[in-house]
Order: structure tokens, then C-alpha cells, then sequence
């Protein structure tokens, strides 16, 4: 029978729990109780540390032929709104970054109908030349699968010339829900869940290392979240290539899912990631992505077992287009200062997990 004190036991012990375990927590009010626990694994892992990095986002373009029924980023060629940076301005931006002390820059955008496979290549080119030192986190898999696509290339090879412009990682982004039931109400035009997974597990044998995302708080069930986690703990136990994992709570504005709810609960969110923290046991780092959570629910976090903060932002188009009530950039001391409030150790580390100072 499962009943808390079983779970504990299992995890106490750093065996791991199962879907049904997973559930009866998700299931489960007692959120104190399943915090001690995730709390006890990340400080398995993680001891006070709890990391951060000094990046930038840019985005592109938000044109995208995709239109997932969540996203109130994109637009159609041609609409209110629509944008495409010019190559220059995407330098630009990154050598600003890189003159602000960012190490990173984080790459994503909408799968644009006219821009060729070679863009995007200029645009790596371009940033590694004009800011050496920024390590570039680029791409969803849903990116890379389009550039293979338009460009008629296998996917080892869109991997192969990416990573000889610059490219040095990918986020998580695009896995929304891996579950295909809930794709197909949520964004039907977008790769399955499964093409997700192979292109992700070719990206790690292609020596990338990479996020895994989760979007919840719509459609989704319980036991979807639980099935998305297992796809992602198996193929990391095949790979071992992602290392954060980040749940994106669903931010409502502008969306046209129009469903009756007004954003993830604290406790929802709370709870969800400190049971990523249990479940995901082959995860070094569960990422609270403040952006989506706001400030306060992404420190109290901390005391639920998440290890990583991200990040400074700069500017935040995603979750702002879709009515996010956080700020679009944190400063540093801004973020030293959450992470030491809530009694940890505040490390910036680069994108690779690399130390580079604790404070
Ligand atoms: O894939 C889109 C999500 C993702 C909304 O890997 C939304 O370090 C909430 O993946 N409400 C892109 N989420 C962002 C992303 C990310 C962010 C930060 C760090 C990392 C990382 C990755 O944003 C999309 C989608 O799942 N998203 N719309 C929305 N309304
Ligand atoms: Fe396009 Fe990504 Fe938005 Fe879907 S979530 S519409 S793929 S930008």
C-alpha cells in the first residue's frame, strides 16, 4: 500500500519512487512533508548552494508557423506585433550582454516561414565573433527540428553545423507536456512528444548538454506531469544530457486556450517542484524559473528543494506577452540577495554547472 511514510522511507533510503508514489504526493496536502523530503535530496546533491547565472534572452523573431494555442508570443507574418531582429541587432545585444558580465545568452524564438537554415548559423557566427567569452544556449528542439526541415538536412547534421558556428548548448524549451493527448489540445501543429525525446537524445550523443522543461497549470492532469517527468528521468538515464530540469508555470494572458483559471496556485507550484526534486532523482538541478513564479514564490522555493535561479533576463518577451507580473530583468546583487534571504549560498556558475564565485 502506498501511504507517505513508505514514500519517505523509499527516499530516505535514495531509492527511487515510482508514478504511483508520485501521484499519492501529488494527490497529497501535505506539502511540509513532501518539501522535507525533496529538501533532503537536493541536499544529497546540491549541500547550500544554490546557483544562479548572469545571462541574457533574445529572441529572435515571434513569427512563428506553429501557433501553439498557449502561446501568446507569436504572431503571423505580417501581424500587430510581429518582429524579426536584423543579425546586427542580435550582436549587438550580445556584446552588450557580454560588456554587462553576462556569460550566457539564451536563444529561442518562433519557427519563422522565410528565414533560411543559413540565419540562424550568421547569427551564432556573428555572436561568437562579436562577444567570444558568452556561451551560447540556443534552440529548442522543436527549433532544430524546423532548421532540418527547411534546410533538408538530417538532424546530426543541423547538430554538426550549429555547433561549428557556436553553438555550445540548448534549453529546454517545446517539451510543454510530453503526453500526446495533451499536446493535441494545446499545440497541435507542434513535433510529438516522442520526436521531442529523439532529438533531444541526439543533441546529448552529439555531446550537447541540454534543459528539460515542463509546462503545467492548463489541461494537464496529474498523472500527465508524472508521465511527462518519466519520459524525461528514462531517457536521462539512457543519456544522462540534461541537466536542469525547469517547470514553466502556464501564464494565462493573451492565450487562446481560453480556459477559466487564473495562473498556477503557490501551493501548485510549491508542490510541483519539490516533487520534480523526488521524482527526477537523476537530475543534478531543479531550476525555479522566477519569470513565471515571481520573485517571491521562486525564493520560497528554495526551502522546497529547487538549487538553481534563473537568471538576470535582461528582457522577457515569453511569459510577459502572457501576462507575467515579474519584472523582465533581475540584477545580479538583486538575486544574491533572494538566495541568501532564504539562507543559502548564492554561487554564479556558468551555463555548463562550472563555479564561478559564491558570495
Ligand atoms: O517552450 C510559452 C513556455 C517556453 C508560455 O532551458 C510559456 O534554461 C508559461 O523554455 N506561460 C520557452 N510558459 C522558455 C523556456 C525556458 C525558459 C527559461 C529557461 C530555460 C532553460 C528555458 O516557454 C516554451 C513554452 O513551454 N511558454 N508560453 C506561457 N504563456
Ligand atoms: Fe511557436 Fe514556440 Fe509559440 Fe509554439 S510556443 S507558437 S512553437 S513560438
Amino acid at each position: 500500500m502506498i501511504n507517505f511514510e513508505t514514500i519517505s522511507a523509499k527516499v530516505r533510503a535514495g531509492v527511487r519512487i515510482n508514478s504511483g508514489e508520485a501521484l499519492f504526493l501529488f494527490n497529497s496536502n501535505d506539502l511540509l512533508g513532501i518539501g522535507e523530503l525533496a529538501v533532503l535530496v537536493n541536499e544529497r546533491k546540491n549541500g547550500a548552494n544554490v546557483y544562479f547565472n548572469v545571462n541574457r534572452h533574445i529572441n529572435p523573431t515571434n513569427v512563428c508557423v506553429n501557433r501553439c494555442a498557449f502561446c501568446a508570443f507569436s504572431r503571423t507574418t505580417g501581424e500587430d506585433g510581429a518582429y524579426t531582429l536584423a543579425l546586427d541587432e542580435i550582436c549587438r545585444r550580445a556584446c552588450e550582454a557580454e560588456s554587462e558580465g553576462a556569460t550566457e545568452v539564451h536563444i529561442v524564438g518562433g519557427l519563422h516561414p522565410d528565414l533560411p537554415f543559413e540565419f540562424y548559423e550568421e547569427a551564432l557566427r556573428g555572436i561568437r565573433t562579436s562577444a567570444p567569452r558568452l556561451h551560447i544556449k540556443a534552440f529548442t528542439a522543436v527549433e532544430i527540428e524546423y532548421f532540418s526541415r527547411i534546410s533538408g538536412l538530417a538532424i546530426e547534421k543541423v547538430f554538426e553545423r550549429l555547433i561549428s558556428a557556436g553553438l555550445g548548448s540548448m534549453p529546454g524549451g517545446g517539451a510543454e507536456i510530453l503526453v500526446e493527448e495533451v499536446r493535441q489540445k494545446i499545440c497541435p501543429e507542434k513535433i510529438s512528444g516522442e520526436r521531442w525525446l529523439d532529438i533531444i537524445r541526439l543533441a546529448h550523443l552529439g555531446g550537447l548538454k541540454t534543459n528539460a522543461t515542463m509546462l503545467y497549470g492548463h489541461v494537464e492532469t496529474a498523472s500527465d506531469r508524472i508521465a511527462h517527468m518519466e519520459m524525461l528521468r528514462t531517457l536521462q538515464d539512457e543519456t544522462g544530457g540534461f541537466q536542469a530540469f525547469i517547470p514553466l508555470a502556464f501564464q494565462t494572458e493573451n492565450s487562446d486556450l481560453k480556459l477559466d483559471i487564473k495562473g498556477t496556485s503557490g501551493l501548485d507550484d510549491l508542490k510541483t517542484l519539490a516533487i520534480a526534486r523526488i521524482f527526477l532523482d537523476n537530475f543534478d538541478h531543479i531550476k525555479a524559473y522566477w519569470i513565471m513564479l515571481g520573485e517571491k514564490i521562486a525564493q520560497v522555493s528554495l526551502a522546497f528543494g529547487v538549487n538553481d535561479l534563473d537568471g538576470t533576463v535582461v528582457e522577457e518577451k515569453i511569459g510577459h506577452d502572457a501576462g507575467a507580473n515579474s519584472p523582465q530583468s533581475q540584477t545580479k546583487d538583486g538575486i544574491i540577495r533572494l538566495i541568501k534571504k532564504a539562507g543559502k549560498v548564492p554561487v554564479e556558475r556558468d551555463t555548463l554547472y562550472h563555479p564561478i564565485r559564491s558570495y
